[in-house]
């Protein structure tokens, strides 16, 4: 234990302007960390902080390309403070290799951030910004429930291994993509988060969503929605992100309520190509009767209060005004929800589990082309 009068007041200068590495451990009781220069640990810890008590431990590594190796045992006490990391200038890197790190805050102001979580290591975080995201095989990263606009996770890259998991609970993501849109491999991704049992794909999901039962993770193309932000964050005008939303089946207008909006974008497209943006607010690959069975059993849900907390971002794209809106109206009110034939979420989960079924072929076939990460680098 640490005397308290050798605690200090703030954490903060244990880098310098140079290239540091630092190793974050706890010590054999799980009452302190311990903060070594190298990696490995050299020396004697020239941090020693207790696990115990409010606020992260902060380590800011200033200027330089800073790298922070996080090793800790498995006897991190439940109510234990996190971590924060604050890179600094200079190409940063924050690695995860064992255990169950909490960090709560890691950046890198005017610089970049690489995080990596190590095979079979479980990370949970706030949320964070970063250039890239690898999640090794096994190992899963966490973001805490309720983070609002600061749970949002804004990527460049993502990598994820066999059996990896990216758990956003009620958090939107947003993937910054060059050339090529990923937005198949982002909606894979998600769908493989119903995914239990064996199956060794890397998967998003979000616990609070499974549980809930009318919400999920859906992923659109930013070029089909044209938001200049998204929770506060600014976007590249490109428009050229993969925006996850945690939200409600069936709002396909992406705004986190379901309201006459939706049924307008299923009549506008209603049989045409199946996307999100055009309907499909089932996700069954097809826009029919079923989407408007979808909104009618959603109906009302987050209006006055949208998910994400956001005015409404889109009329889809080729929405027309308000006299099909109108005609829209009048031909999803035309028919009772009850006349309908009526599918229910489990229904729609038996639809992708056979989808899933059906691609573990070429899923199969990708893996051992690249046996170790399913990877968005190097796109474009
Ligand atoms: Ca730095
Ligand atoms: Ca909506
Ligand atoms: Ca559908």
């Amino acid at each position: 234990m640490l005397a308290s009068g050798v605690v200090p007041a703030a954490v903060g200068g244990l880098g310098t302007e140079g290239d540091d590495v630092f190793t974050v451990k706890l010590d054999a009781t799980g009452e302190n960390y311990e903060v070594f220069e190298g990696s490995p640990a050299m020396g004697s810890p020239v941090l020693t902080w207790p696990t115990s008590g409010s606020g992260p431990l902060v380590l800011e590594t200033l200027g330089g390309n800073d790298r922070v190796v996080v090793s800790l045992g498995l006897n991190l006490p439940e109510t234990a403070r996190g971590i924060a990391v604050h890179g600094g200038a200079g190409n940063n890197e924050l690695v995860a290799v064992h255990g169950r790190p909490r960090i709560e805050a890691m950046d890198a102001v005017g610089g970049t951030l690489n995080a990596s979580v190590g095979a079979g290591v479980q990370m949970t975080s706030n949320g964070f910004a970063a250039q890239s995201l690898t999640i090794g095989s096994g190992g899963s990263l966490i973001v805490a429930p309720n983070g609002g606009p600061g749970g949002l996770v804004v990527l460049e890259d993502l990598a994820m291994g066999q059996l990896s998991t990216l758990d956003l609970n009620d958090n939107d993501l947003v993937l910054n993509y060059e050339g090529g849109a990923p937005l198949e491999e982002m909606q894979s991704l998600i769908l493989n988060g119903f995914i239990d049992g064996d199956n060794i794909a890397p998967r998003i999901t979000s616990t609070v969503g499974r549980a809930a039962g009318d919400t999920y993770l859906v992923a659109v193309d930013n070029a089909g929605i044209g938001a200049d932000e998204w929770l506060g964050v600014p976007l590249d005008p490109s428009h050229q992100q993969i925006i996850v939303k945690y939200t409600y089946f069936g709002d396909v207008n992406f705004d986190g309520q379901i309201n006459a909006q939706d049924y307008v974008v299923v009549d506008n497209h209603f049989g045409g190509t199946a996307a999100w943006l055009n309907g499909d607010g089932n996700l069954d690959g097809v826009i029919d009767a079923n989407d408007y069975v979808i909104i009618d059993n959603n109906f009302g849900k987050g209006v006055g209060d949208p998910l994400g907390g956001v005015e409404p971002v889109v009329a889809s794209e080729g929405n027309a005004p308000l006299a099909t809106e109108l005609a829209g109206l009048a031909i999803a009110s035309d028919e009772a929800p009850a006349e309908r034939s009526a599918p229910d979420w489990s229904d729609a989960l038996a639809v992708w589990g056979a989808q899933l079924e059906a691609e573990g072929t070429s899923r199969t076939g990708r893996g051992t082309r690249d046996r170790a990460l399913l990877s968005f680098l190097g796109r474009g």
